[in-house]
């Protein structure tokens, strides 16, 4: 039985990737901070209903000390870096807590399978947040990177750490430049999950307006249990690379609102106000993956439209909220 470890296992990608490592007869251990409420560290692993075939272990991306102990107990044979400070707009308010988490986090990562476990296989969540100011209208692994957020240049930090630990310690690292990837389990801070969350408070009553902030940047929406496979495909690999993840179809916040809103019979220009304070200092305007790689050397395809996976998120938050209800 192979065992891996998950950094960020409390988080939307974690508790979809432990769904898929257990499935496929893996040993999966995860990496949690500690909490003060324990409900939060548990609930996307308990939707899934995987939380009692998981093991939790106690550390930190920013103690590199926990992450050697734990690689010492674990022996794991795969670990996914999917722990972060995830929130691009967070980033500006806390810079050096990004850097720390997303930047410096990878790096003690990388040092305690360096230093204690060599052979294991990594994977590092890289961005498309990477590209940023963007060079080429269809980005893909040969495209420059012009990271326009503190999250976007921790994140290239953690990337070419990546590139440079495969290069110089012949570490299998690979790492995954995966574009936006929503599902009903997204923090509800995100643009999709906060829509399709507002939809269902406006549908029941409980709201009638939502507030954004830029309507017209569009993002290359997929389905996060779609890229927790590509994950796991590329740590099968003999050799490994990196390689963008996304649908090549881009979408604009306002295309958005439209599709979530109709799914459930409303009209977003009645509900959804564009606020300034909620513009970024500076913004990626579009972003469109080219999945060529991934589906030539992987065979990975993304299998869930974006119209289905608002659907999914609209009726998982219209269910939330009557539950609430009573
Ligand atoms: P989430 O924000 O849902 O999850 C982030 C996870 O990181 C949480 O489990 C969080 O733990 C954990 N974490 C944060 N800081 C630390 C720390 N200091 N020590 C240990 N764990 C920590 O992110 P997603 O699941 O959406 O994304 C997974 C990864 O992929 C992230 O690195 C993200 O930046 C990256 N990514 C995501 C994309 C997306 O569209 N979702 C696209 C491209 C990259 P806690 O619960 O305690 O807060
Ligand atoms: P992003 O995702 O920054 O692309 O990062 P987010 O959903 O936060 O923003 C997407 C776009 O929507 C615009 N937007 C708003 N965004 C939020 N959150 N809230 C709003 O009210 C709002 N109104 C408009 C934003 O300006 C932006 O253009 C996500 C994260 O998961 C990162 O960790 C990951 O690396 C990238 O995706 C790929």
């Amino acid at each position: 039985m192979s065992t891996a470890l998950i950094t960020g296992i409390t988080g939307q990608d974690g508790a979809y990737l432990a769904a898929l490592l257990l499935e496929k007869g893996y040993r999966v251990v995860g990496l949690a901070r500690r909490s003060a409420s324990a409900d939060r560290v548990s609930e996307r692993l308990r939707w899934l209903g995987v939380l009692d075939r998981v093991e939790l272990v106690d550390g930190d991306l920013l103690d590199l000390s926990s992450l050697i102990r734990i690689m010492n107990d674990v022996k794991p044979d795969e670990v996914y870096n999917l722990g972060a400070q995830s929130f691009v707009a967070a980033s500006w308010q806390q810079p050096l807590l990004t850097g720390q988490a997303t930047g410096i986090g990878a790096a003690n990562v990388l040092e305690a399978v360096r230093l204690v476990r060599p052979s294991a296989r990594f994977y590092q969540a890289s961005s498309s947040e990477m590209y940023g100011l963007i060079q080429e209208k269809v980005q893909s692994e040969r495209t420059p990177f012009y990271p326009r957020s503190p999250y976007a240049v921790a994140k290239l930090y953690a990337h070419w750490m990546t590139v440079n630990y495969r290069e110089s310690f012949g570490l299998h690292a690979s790492s995954g430049i995966l574009f936006n990837h929503e599902s009903p389990l997204r923090g509800i801070e995100f643009v999709t999950r906060k829509v399709t969350d507002g939809v269902a408070r406006i549908k029941l009553g409980l709201a009638s307006q939502l507030q954004l902030g830029n309507l017209e940047a569009t993002r290359d929406w997929g389905h996060a249990r779609d890229y927790v496979r590509a994950m796991w495909l590329m740590l099968q690999q003999d050799v490994a690379d990196d390689y963008v993840v996304a649908t090549g179809r881009t979408t604009s916040i306002r295309e958005l609102c439209r599709i979530a809103f109709s799914h459930a019979g409303l009209n977003y220009e009645d509900h959804v106000v564009s606020s300034q304070s909620l513009m970024r200092p500076a913004e990626v305007d579009v972003l469109l993956g080219d999945p060529g790689k991934a589906r030539e050397k992987l065979g990975w395809e993304a299998s869930t439209g974006l119209e289905d996976m608002i659907a999914e998120m609209v009726e998982a938050d219209l269910a939330r909220h009557r539950s609430r209800q009573g």
